[in-house]
């Protein structure tokens, strides 16, 4: 894949080629975990990636390896920078701000494909579990830490985690903290397919220009469909959205704009009250 730098940020890769855009964590001396900075930078690559209507699927993944040989997708929140409210960056003001990445990648309306090489631990692993899809490398290591290191995701991270593999394994994966390996992971349905680590990125990339010969608002309403209920009302404020967007898009909705436009009374009574 020929990719083109979108930007240069300092604690992530963005880059773009034919309709995929592909953002990675770069900090893999500390196995891709992230600090407030990281999350910024990530938000304005998923924002421009959402904003970019040449752009139907992002690929999400970690630089590496690092020095030492070995692979990570990201371990997490930084915990050399946890202050005593959240992950403290240059500013000193504690924050949390992954919980906003989150929702970003769960309801922008083109699918997310994760590429796991490496380690996946903590809020790393929850990300993964929020993107629509995740291909594994035969490298992978899943798990959660935070009863082990004083903190917990009670959103995405424990709920939309138990509904992929299930209420009794959830609650494993997080009272254990426990590393679980690819075909592990595939056997619980957490990953979608497992392939040699020289492979996931040609892998990601296939699946994404399968997406990309698909009918764009399908997919689009086939993500807010899915995400509907566990999203609770913001997820049918999407749903809906979808709806209005259709509905902007037909006759009958641009009858009653051109009649406020033209000054005259709407004419709805061409259009069928369909059983
Ligand atoms: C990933 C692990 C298992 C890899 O082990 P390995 O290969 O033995 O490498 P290490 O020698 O441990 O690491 C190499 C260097 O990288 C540093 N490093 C690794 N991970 C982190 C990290 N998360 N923060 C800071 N540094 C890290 C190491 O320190 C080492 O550097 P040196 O040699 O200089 O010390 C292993 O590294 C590991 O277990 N890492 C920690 C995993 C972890 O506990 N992560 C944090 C979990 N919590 C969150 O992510 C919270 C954020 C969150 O998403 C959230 C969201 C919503 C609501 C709540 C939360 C929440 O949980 O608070």
């Amino acid at each position: 894949m020929n990719w083109n730098t979108v930007k240069n940020f300092e604690d992530i890769t963005y880059k773009k080629s034919d309709g995929i855009a592909r953002i990675a964590f770069n900090r893999p001396e500390v196995r891709n975990a992230f600090r407030p900075k990281t999350i910024f930078e990530m938000y304005e690559a998923f924002t421009d990636a959402r904003e970019d209507n040449e752009i139907g699927v992002v690929l999400l993944t970690g630089e590496g390896p690092a020095a030492d040989g070995k692979y990570a997708f990201s371990s997490g929140g930084d915990q050399k920078i946890r202050g005593d409210a959240g992950y403290v960056g240059d500013d000193g003001i504690p924050r949390l701000n992954v919980l906003d990445l989150q929702k970003l990648i769960r309801s922008m309306p083109k699918p997310v494909i994760a590429l796991v090489a490496g380690y996946a631990i903590g809020g790393g692993h929850v990300l993964h579990v929020i993107c629509d899809l995740t291909i594994a490398a035969d490298n992978a290591v899943f798990g959660q830490t935070g009863p082990k290191v004083g903190s917990f995701d009670g959103g995405f991270g424990s709920s939309y985690l138990a509904s992929i593999v299930g209420q009794k394994k959830a609650r494993e994966i997080w009272y254990l903290c426990r590393q679980y390996n690819a075909e592990e992971a595939e056997k619980m349905g957490l990953v979608n397919k497992v392939v040699p680590v020289d492979q996931l990125e040609a892998e990601g990339v296939q699946w994404a220009k399968e997406i990309l010969e698909k009918s764009p608002i399908a997919i689009r309403c086939l993500k807010s469909a899915f995400n509907a209920d566990i999203d609770g009302q913001a997820g049918i404020q999407e749903l809906a959205g979808n709806a209005t967007l259709l509905y902007y898009m037909s006759e009958e909705g641009q009858e009653g704009k051109n009649a406020y436009n033209e000054k005259r009374k709407p004419d709805f009574r061409k259009y069928p009250w369909l059983p």
